[in-house]
Formats: structure tokens, C-alpha cells, sequence
């Protein structure tokens, strides 16, 4: 059983994440075309983790035989202008989704849905490493500089980063 509430807030946290992976792989398609493939490689994993975020309120509504409602998902950005710009972008916009979040936990909270509450506590702590993530990006940027011979070791380093599914009751 689920508060018709909380269904409808999650509903919407469900189109937040595959909004969040469409952004991330718009991102990805500019770096491609940067010829940074490294960076593209980093936002397509964090697209695909995106899309498991999605999943996992969409099978966890199943499980408490609510309602997914799929929304229409809105087209993201898709001009960039350098890497810089791209991942303050990155961490604004996470930073927003943890606003969403919260807001999510504050609901379950005043509807006593305690499921939904206890459900939520692991995207709170995904959020805090999500920020954490998009901030070590910029910290590097800001300590090498735009310099070509460090933009391709950083490049290197971002293609290294590979995707581990995330699933609902792994
Ligand atoms: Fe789903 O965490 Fe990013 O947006």
C-alpha cells in the first residue's frame, strides 16, 4: 500500500532521474564531439546509473501495488561550451535533485509513510556522492587548467570509470 501522495511525488522523482540521464548523455554527445572521450565515457555511465535511479522507484511502486505514471520527459540542454562548464552544470543540477529528494523523505515524513521514508534513505546518501562526484571533476579542471596536455591525463582518468548496475533489492 502506498499514500497516493507519495505515489504522486515519486512518479515525478521518476522523471527527474530519466530527465537526469537525457542531460547526461546530451552532455556526453558534446564531449564526443569535443574529442574528449574519456569525459563522454564518464557521462554516459552516469546516464546509465540515472536511468537504474528511475527504475528502482518504478519497481519499488509495483512492489507496494501503486501506479507508475510515466511523464513526458523534457529535452535537455544541448549546447556547451568547455568541460568547466559542463560539470558546474553537472553539480547544479545534482544539487537540485537532492532538493527533490529531500523533499521526497520530508513528504513520506508528514503522510507517515514509512516505507516510502526508510525507501528513500538510500537516494539521500546516493545524492551526497553524486555532489561529491560532479566537485573532485571540478576540483581537477580548476587544479590542471584547460591546458591540453593536462585536459588529455584528466580525459584518460574520466574513461576509466565504469558502469555498476544499480537494481531494486540487489
Ligand atoms: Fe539520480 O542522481 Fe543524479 O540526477
Amino acid at each position: 500500500m502506498i499514500n497516493e501522495k507519495v505515489q504522486e511525488i515519486l512518479n515525478s522523482q521518476i522523471n527527474k532521474e530519466f530527465y537526469s540521464a537525457y542531460l547526461y548523455l546530451a552532455m556526453s554527445a558534446y564531449f564526443d564531439k569535443a574529442g574528449l572521450y574519456g569525459f563522454s565515457n564518464w557521462t554516459k555511465v552516469q546516464a546509465k546509473e540515472e536511468v537504474d535511479h528511475g527504475m528502482i522507484i518504478f519497481d519499488y511502486i509495483v512492489e507496494q501495488d501503486g501506479r507508475v505514471k510515466l511523464e513526458q520527459i523534457e529535452a535537455p540542454e544541448v549546447e556547451f561550451t568547455c568541460p568547466m562548464q559542463v560539470f558546474e552544470k553537472v553539480l547544479e543540477h545534482e544539487k537540485y535533485v537532492t532538493d527533490s529528494i529531500n523533499s521526497v523523505a520530508h513528504l513520506s515524513d508528514d503522510e507517515c509513510d514509512l516505507a516510502t521514508r526508510q525507501f528513500v534513505d538510500w537516494y539521500i546518501s546516493e545524492q551526497v556522492e553524486e555532489e561529491a562526484n560532479a566537485r573532485n571533476v571540478i576540483t581537477k579542471l580548476k587544479m590542471f587548467g584547460d591546458e591540453k596536455a593536462s585536459l588529455y591525463h584528466l580525459d584518460k582518468e574520466l574513461g576509466e570509470r565504469e558502469y555498476k548496475a544499480h537494481k531494486y533489492r540487489e
